[in-house]
Formats: C-alpha cells, sequence, structure tokens
C-alpha cells in the first residue's frame, strides 16, 4: 500500500490521521507544510479542499480525519478504528463527530490567538518538521502566515473568550464519554484519536494544562499523545481563564 499523508506540524487532526495509519500498521510517507500555504499546496496536488489532513493512499485521494478514518477502515479492517456493535459504534462516531465538529475549532482558535500574540512559541511547534527550509528561516517569514491563521480562523478576542468558557462543558462531555466507556477503553477507537490531540494540543498551553491534566480527558492525551510537539508559556488573560479555574 502506496501511502502519503500531508501535514502542518503540530496540527491536531493531522496527528490524528498520523495515530490511525500507525494503529492500522500502514506505513506512509510524511510531507510536512506550512499553514496557509498548504491550501496552495494542496490544490496543486489535485485535493478538492485546502484543509490537512490529507492523504494520498493508493492512487486516492482523501481529506478530512473522519473521512480519513474511514478510508482505513476499508482498505485494513484490523485491527479496527470503529467497533462491530452497531449501539457502540453509534456512540464512538457521535464522539469522533464532536471531536472534529465542536472540540478542534476552539482549541485552534486559542492557539492562534496565542501565536499571534507572542511568536516565539512557533518554532517548538515545528520542532523536528522538514519545512523544505531552514527553521530559523521559518521563523523569521513567520509573521504573515500567523496573521492570515488568526484571520482565517476567526481567533479573536471575542471567539476566543467564549471558547474559553465553553472549554470546561466540552471537556466535561469527554470525561463523560470515558467513564461511559466510549473513550479510552482498552482498544483505541477512532473518536480517541480524534479527540486525544486535541486535548494534547490544548495541553501544550500553560494556561489551560492546569485545568486539563488531572481530569480523565487529560489522563486519555497523556496516553494517546503523550509527546504532543509545543508549548506556550501563558499569555492569557487571567479573567478569560475564570471560567476555567472555576470548573
Ligand atoms: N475538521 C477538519 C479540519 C481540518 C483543518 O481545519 N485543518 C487545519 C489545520 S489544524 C488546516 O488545514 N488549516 C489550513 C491552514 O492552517 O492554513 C479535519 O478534521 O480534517
Amino acid at each position: 500500500m502506496q501511502a502519503r499523508l500531508f501535514v502542518i506540524p503540530a496540527s491536531h487532526p493531522s496527528i490524528t490521521a498520523e495515530l490511525m495509519l500507525d494503529h492500522k500498521g500502514i506505513a506512509y510517507k510524511r510531507t510536512d507544510l506550512l499553514p496557509v500555504i498548504s491550501k496552495g499546496v494542496l490544490r496543486g496536488l489535485g485535493f478538492r479542499h485546502k484543509t490537512v489532513p490529507a492523504i494520498k493512499i493508493d492512487g486516492r485521494r482523501i481529506q478530512g480525519s473522519r473521512e480519513i478514518a474511514r478510508e482505513l477502515e476499508r482498505l485494513r479492517p484490523e485491527p479496527t478504528l470503529f467497533p462491530a456493535d452497531p449501539e457502540k459504534r453509534a456512540a464512538v462516531e457521535e464522539a469522533e463527530r464532536f471531536g472534529d465538529e465542536e472540540l478542534q475549532h476552539p482549541i485552534r482558535q486559542i492557539l492562534w490567538w496565542s501565536i499571534k500574540r507572542d511568536k516565539a512559541p512557533l518554532r517548538s511547534y515545528s520542532e523536528g518538521a522538514k519545512l523544505g527550509v531552514p527553521l530559523s528561516l521559518a521563523m523569521k517569514t513567520a509573521a504573515p502566515v500567523v496573521a492570515l491563521s488568526a484571520r482565517f480562523n476567526e481567533a479573536d478576542d471575542e471567539h476566543v473568550r467564549r471558547d474559553l468558557t465553553e472549554l470546561p462543558t466540552l471537556l466535561q462531555k469527554v470525561d463523560d464519554w470515558i467513564a461511559a466507556g466510549v473513550l479510552n477503553g482498552e482498544q483505541l477507537n477512532a473518536a480517541d484519536f480524534q479527540i486525544a490531540p486535541s486535548i494534547g494540543l490544548a495541553m501544550t498551553l500553560d494556561d489551560l494544562r492546569p485545568a486539563i491534566e488531572s481530569r480523565p480527558a487529560g489522563a486519555l492525551a497523556k496516553r494517546v499523545v503523550p509527546n504532543y510537539p509545543g508549548r506556550t508559556p501563558p499569555i492569557l488573560p487571567a479573567a478569560w481563564l475564570e471560567p476555567l479555574r472555576a470548573a
């Protein structure tokens, strides 16, 4: 099986795709792309959409972490990503949908907001990446990429304040799924691989980690992505973090 995965280093859904490929034991080559520039590169490569993860596998082009999960399950059914029992599968699919549609984006917005205010931590998210240019040069020219990424993702004060208010509810949902055995079971599933990278990315922010690491959601992330790349020192206004402290 020939597979090439296109990622942005430290992108949480990109890590989802890598974890699922590893779970299936599918060998792949990885191409690292810079945010923003990735959009043009993907279009040039014949992908229909502008986001990573994107994979070319056995001649087919697939994009989106959930679409990739299904394609990998089709190509290599064992070990599974989804339970065979229909009721259990529905629960995993709902948690996976939540991870993709509700959890990914607020974390993305909080990160870009933080990086826009202090670009220095960006380097730590790209450590070990092969960007086609030296990392020091990529970082020197990062300002427009960061500004555009913050803009495209609506990583502004209003959205990030709302994200931080809603984060405790999102974390509680993850904790509840863990308690119900949908997540963090003996066998990891597509929802674990979807959700753990978002929690892992959130925990790279010193502002968020204390409110997450001792929860079941934090334990899931530590199990599934123990070495999530990147670290952002405290930067968010203390008042915005109140809802997390209260939780
Ligand atoms: N929900 C989609 C999200 C894909 C997505 O938005 N990926 C981001 C990276 S985390 C992206 O490609 N952004 C383009 C950019 O940063 O320029 C999935 O799970 O595949």
